[in-house]
């Protein structure tokens, strides 16, 4: 298997999606919800899923393909070469505020993380990895990440799990936001993951995601030596939704111990 040009194929593909969201989004937007009021879909995630589908099976018909709206085949295992993506990461950011969404790509051997890429859409900045290569931002190669300590950390993490709920001691989660430089929230998994394996931010955790969140992200994650797991600190469960954090190695295990508490 030819790597370099999977890779080659693969920012093509996304560089070319990127720009036809860019050129329809304006005028020929539908929304829909899902499984809640909150949780949107638009035609446009349907069509760029589409668009990578048919791309990668004229690539390669024998890759699978694994995305959020369920327009490829039942991904049954990670058996062999397959692509787990995300049409656009941050719908509610792509409908509201017409920035900070994402095509986020994950492409995977046997379960291997290889090729992974985040892409900004609206900025046209790509992060991606290639596996035991590096990852780079754009042309940019990214550094290892330098350990800091928590205090001087700035997290990425979604409001509602500082206020009572059903998953987790939210107590612990007052103090982890007390205890850290700043707290920021982006609306976009992927995108606070890219600040993460890029140093903007220094950790990002969330109570629920699914694989086509994190694929391409985790496969940058580990080229600069964030560590991504789920928050009993095992691999993200790849066929299913799960918890997850990312963070600079100097602190995963510290949030995981002090802050973070399944009911
Ligand atoms: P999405 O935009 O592709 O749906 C928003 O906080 C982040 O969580 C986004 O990355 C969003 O991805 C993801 N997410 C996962 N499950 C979600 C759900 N049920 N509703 C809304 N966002 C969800
Ligand atoms: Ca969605
Ligand atoms: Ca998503
Ligand atoms: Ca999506």
């Amino acid at each position: 298997m030819d790597l370099k040009q999977i890779d080659q194929f693969a920012k093509e593909t996304i560089f070319e999606a990127g720009k036809l969201i860019r050129d329809t989004f304006s005028y020929e937007l539908v929304v829909e919800t899902k499984s809640d009021p909150n949780d949107l879909v638009t035609n446009i995630d349907r069509e760029t899923e589409l668009f990578f589908i048919e791309k990668i099976k004229s690539f390669d018909p024998s890759h699978k393909i694994l995305g959020e709206e369920g327009m490829g085949e039942k991904v049954q295992n990670l058996d062999g070469p397959v692509w787990i993506l995300d049409p656009i990461d941050g719908t509610m950011n792509f409908v509201k505020q017409h920035r900070h969404f994402m095509i986020t790509v994950g492409f995977f051997v046997n379960g291997i993380g290889k090729l992974g890429y985040i892409y900004d859409v609206m900025r046209e900045d790509l992060f991606y990895a290639i596996e035991g290569e590096g990852a780079w931002y754009n042309d940019t190669p990214l550094r290892k990440l330098k350990p800091l300590k928590i205090e001087e950390a700035v997290i990425g993490i979604n409001a509602t799990w500082v206020t009572p709920n059903k998953r987790i001691n939210h107590e612990k989660m007052i103090d982890l936001v007390k205890t850290v430089r700043g707290t920021r929230s982006y609306g976009s998994a992927a995108m606070e993951i890219a600040f993460v394996v890029s140093g903007k931010l220094d950790a990002y955790i969330s109570m629920r995601l699914s694989p086509w969140d994190i694929g391409g992200g985790t496969i940058i994650a580990k080229e600069v030596g964030a560590i991504a797991t789920n928050l009993n600190g095992n691999d993200f469960d790849f066929l299913s939704q799960d918890t997850f954090i990312i963070a600079n190695p100097s602190i995963h295990q510290l949030i995981l111990d002090r802050y973070i508490e399944e009911k």
